[in-house]
């Protein structure tokens, strides 16, 4: 009888030109492992997650802007305090993604200035206003709940500080969608006035929080190369059916009407069929043409340059207290 030979060698052999770190980086995505920032990867792969990362740290800093408006005007102590502790998470979420961002070697000044000049993408939500209180209870509901839907499986992006950078954001997330929810139902549970002024509400921002997961996967040019590195676990249309999925018996507990005539319970698929999205918005304010892009850009370069002197203090402190150590270490 022959002994078939042991398989010793069952690693995929690297393909003819694989140097041996390209060869490393494939095989930790084969694994479903982690890339750190001194791990070698390719270029392609580095800059799609400078674009991404600092997309959404962008977002989390603009998307302070429809909250904030409400901040002084909010209906009570409580409802003040609560919403004042949301604002500056969102801005806590936008400094860890910025410093995950700078492990691939981008530097803060380099993406705020990009913010600045308007040459950086932000999500297209924040493009929109917060005329009425009921806001405060969409955004956290819809918006945030978007959010949640898109970034839980962020949690396991391949790029291990903003695989780490999510999973506190998403705990976060969650008391926002939670808050936001809890604004709706008791404005449902209140006067015919503060019904119609929740459902004006919902009816604004439902259409444009379902645009935030970005382009059909058809039309979706980064998806399946972001896919294939395991920093995108599902697609964009994947991820928004989702979504839909998880609003519908929600919007049944607050008494809402979700603004969709067309939706409705597909038996055989097994999700809910959809009304058409319109794109062309999308699109709109994607060049800057939203209902509020240039508001919140002009308020973001106001903020950057008012808080200058801020900065050059702490700079001037740094070096100072460096000085001192210095002078320490050299005694
Ligand atoms: N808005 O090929 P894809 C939050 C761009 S945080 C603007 O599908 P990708 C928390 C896209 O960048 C919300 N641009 O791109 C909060 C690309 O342009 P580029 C932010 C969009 O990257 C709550 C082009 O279209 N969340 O809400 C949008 O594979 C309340 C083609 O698109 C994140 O950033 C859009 N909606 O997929 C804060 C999550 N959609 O770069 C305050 C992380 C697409 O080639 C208050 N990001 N574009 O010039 C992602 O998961 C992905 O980047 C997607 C887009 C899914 C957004």
């Amino acid at each position: 009888m022959t002994i078939p030979p042991v398989p010793y060698d069952i690693a995929p052999r690297p393909a003819a030109g694989t140097s041996p770190e390209e060869q490393q980086f494939n095989d930790l995505i084969a694994a479903d492992s982690r890339i750190e920032p001194r791990d070698w990867m390719p270029e392609a792969y580095r800059k799609t997650l400078v674009r991404q990362i600092s997309q959404h740290a962008h977002s989390e800093i603009i998307g302070m802007q429809p909250e904030g408006n409400w901040i002084t005007r909010a209906p009570s102590l409580k409802r003040k305090a609560i919403l004042l502790a949301k604002v500056q998470d969102e801005a806590g979420h936008g400094l860890y993604l910025y410093s995950a961002a700078q492990t691939l070697g981008i530097t803060r000044d380099e993406m705020t200035d990009a913010l600045i000049a308007g040459k950086a993408r932000y999500s297209s939500i924040f493009n929109y206003p917060s005329p009425t209180w009921a806001d405060m209870g969409s955004i956290g509901w819809l918006v945030d709940g978007a959010a949640i839907c898109n970034q839980v499986p962020l949690c396991r992006a391949s790029y291990g500080p903003y695989g780490r950078a999510m999973v506190r954001i998403c705990k976060e997330e969650s008391f926002h969608q939670r808050q936001g929810f809890e604004i709706l139902l008791e404005l449902m549970n209140g006067t015919d006035e503060q019904r119609a002024m929740a459902q004006e509400s919902v009816n604004r921002w439902y259409w444009p929080a379902l645009q935030m997961f970005g382009p059909p996967d058809d039309d979706s040019p980064n998806s399946a190369q972001s896919m294939k590195w395991n920093i995108k676990r599902f697609s964009n249309d994947e991820l928004r059916q989702r979504f839909v999925g998880m609003l519908v018996p929600q919007a049944e507990v607050l008494g809402v009407t979700l603004p969709d005539p067309d939706l409705r319970w597909n038996e055989e698929k097994g999700v809910y069929d959809m009304g058409e999205i319109d794109w062309t918005e999308f699109h709109e304010v994607l060049q800057g043409r939203g209902p509020a892009n240039a508001r919140r850009l002009q308020r973001r370069r106001d903020a950057h340059e008012a808080g200058r002197w801020v900065r050059e203090a702490a700079a001037a402190y740094a070096r100072k207290q460096a000085a001192k150590l210095t002078e320490t270490a050299v005694a």
